[in-house]
């Protein structure tokens, strides 16, 4: 198991005492995020966790091998490759990244099986894959995971890309709770609201460690949605945000961007569109989300 997983001593030993740690991925970094902004990002998210007291554990493949709590030296390498060099990693290329030995950036699909593996209950990201607008049967990963591994992922809702009433649909249908933190709608990524209904309304850390220790006593093996709005000093107005989304989508379809490659193209574009406003955006509720990530594994632990 040893050449197969690698759990940094700091993680480990957090876990072997009972202590929260935090699962963080590693394809915001590669693929999500700008250099140097994604460096400054993923040290920034490690922070507000260790602020909120708990352990962070960055989670990549590095030469073949599953490596959960990158250290600093790993993450400002992964963050300084230049984009397009290494694998996303979503559950189906984990096998081949491993075998072949490559380094390889996980998405929240992948980060929640090896989270699962360490024994990693909470992950923090920005927003999780969904179900893409105009093509209802390009549906992430991200969603079949959440229905059958128990990781509560801490997110602002599935990036504003997507089709949120269809990604909800398809939760529903993969038996996974959505639950908003002080906030009785789906988040917008971008924006604080998307105007859809979450499951059910928490105000604190402690009832969102009751609903995940009230599944495990059932036995139930899948994962939450804990929905967290991006921060009200950076959240962006919707019309704003839907214009650029809309002409962002239409320009991928027609240049023919399909795949793995559709989300980075249109986290990319929509950040030329809005000015940075967006990019702006996602790095402070990625950091908040990673703080109410630290408190949800604290009242967990
Ligand atoms: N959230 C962000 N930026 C990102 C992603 C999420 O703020 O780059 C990544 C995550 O790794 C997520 C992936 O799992 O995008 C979804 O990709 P796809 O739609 O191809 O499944
Ligand atoms: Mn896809």
């Amino acid at each position: 198991m040893r050449d197969l997983i690698q759990i940094s001593p700091e993680v480990s030993e957090a876990l072997r005492a009972g202590r929260p740690v935090v699962a963080l991925e590693s394809t915001l970094i590669t693929h999500g995020l700008p250099h140097p902004d994604n460096r400054d990002t993923a040290l920034a998210m490690e922070a507000a966790v260790r602020d909120a007291g708990a352990v962070p554990a960055t989670i990549a493949v590095l030469s073949g091998r599953i490596v959960v709590g990158l250290s600093r030296a790993d993450i400002e390498r992964l963050a300084a490759l230049p984009p397009g060099s290494v694998r996303k990693c979503s559950r189906r290329d984990l096998p081949i990244a491993i075998a072949r030995g490559e380094d390889a950036a996980l998405t929240v699909a992948a980060t929640m099986i090896t989270a699962h593996m360490a024994g990693i209950r909470v992950l923090a990201t920005g927003g999780i894959g969904g179900v893409h607008r105009g093509h209802p049967f390009d549906i992430s990963a991200d969603l079949l995971e959440l229905g059958r591994t128990p990781v509560a992922v801490v997110c602002s809702g599935a990036k504003s890309i997507l089709d949120l009433p269809l990604t909800l649909e398809y939760l529903e249908t993969q038996g996974v709770p959505v639950i908003g933190f002080g906030t009785d709608t789906l988040p917008g990524f971008y924006t604080r609201s998307s105007g859809l209904p979450v499951d059910v309304a928490v105000r604190t850390p402690a009832e969102v460690a009751a609903i995940i220790t009230a599944a495990a006593r059932l036995g139930a093996g899948h994962g939450f949605v804990v929905g967290v709005p991006v921060p009200e000093d950076a959240g962006m107005p919707g019309g704003r945000m839907e214009e650029a989304v809309a002409k962002a989508t239409a320009e991928a379809s027609a240049k023919g961007i399909s795949g793995k490659a559709v989300t980075p193209f249109l986290l990319a574009r929509v950040a030329e569109l809005t000015g940075g406003d967006s990019r702006r955006a996602n790095i402070a509720l990625l950091v908040n989300n990673a703080r109410v990530g630290a408190q949800v594994a604290a009242a967990l632990s």
